[in-house]
């Protein structure tokens, strides 16, 4: 896609307050700290869009990106920090659930993981989950740039098994480099453009 226009349209904590229009939406997930930020900007370019942060765990709300005004971005709260464990991760979870569940714009959750570890617990959950809504699922293993190319296979091999997912399914990303970039937005893309539940 060409990207002309870029806009926040807002970070929500309540169903009730989720943005009204049927543009289809790309959601993004992963654990905290994982590259998500770096991520949407990199697909976006634009620099500081998401916030990039050093102090990881922090974002509670799920935050709408317009893309040239037919399509959004949804960049959920990162998880797996135990820091946000109890009432905090209490008050967001039942929201992503809900979103995850019963959004009708929702074309696809690209799934971030990190390419040298393997998927956790959280991880797989959200997998499960996913899985148990029908939802689509786009597995990238981010920060490519941080193994070399053998290593690599090896850790997406993993990632897939624990998963149970293929490997050849597993799209491999840096936003250092920008490596796989044009792969994920036509991956992207492809489900911006499909039918709802397909
Ligand atoms: N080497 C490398 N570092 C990255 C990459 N993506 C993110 N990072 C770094 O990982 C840290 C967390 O990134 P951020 O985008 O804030 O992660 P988020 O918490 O998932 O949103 C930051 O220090 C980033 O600079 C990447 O592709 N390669
Ligand atoms: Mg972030």
């Amino acid at each position: 896609m060409k990207i002309k226009t870029v806009e926040f349209i807002k970070g929500v904590t309540s169903f009730n307050a989720l943005p009204s229009g049927m543009q289809p939406e790309i959601a993004f997930a992963g654990r905290s700290n994982v590259g998500k930020s770096s991520m949407l900007n990199s697909l976006l370019g634009r620099q500081k869009i998401a916030k990039v942060s050093k102090t990881p765990g922090r974002t509670r709300e799920i935050n709408f990106f317009s893309i040239n005004e037919c399509a959004r971005f949804v960049d959920l709260p990162g998880y797996g920090f135990a820091k946000a464990a109890g009432a905090t991760r209490a008050l967001w979870a039942p929201l992503i659930l809900r979103y995850l569940s019963e959004r009708e714009q929702l074309r696809a959750v690209v799934l971030i993981l990190d390419v040298r570890r393997t998927p956790n617990d959280e991880d797989l959950a959200l997998v499960d989950l996913l899985r148990e809504y029908g939802v689509n699922i786009i597995p990238v293993a981010g920060k490519s740039d941080k193994l070399p190319l053998q290593q690599r296979q090896k850790q997406i091999n993993i990632i897939a098994d624990t998963l149970h997912l293929m490997p050849h399914d597993i799209l491999q990303f840096s936003a250092l480099s920008g490596a796989g970039r044009d792969k994920l937005w036509q991956v992207i893309d492809m489900f911006i453009k499909s039918d709802p539940g397909a």
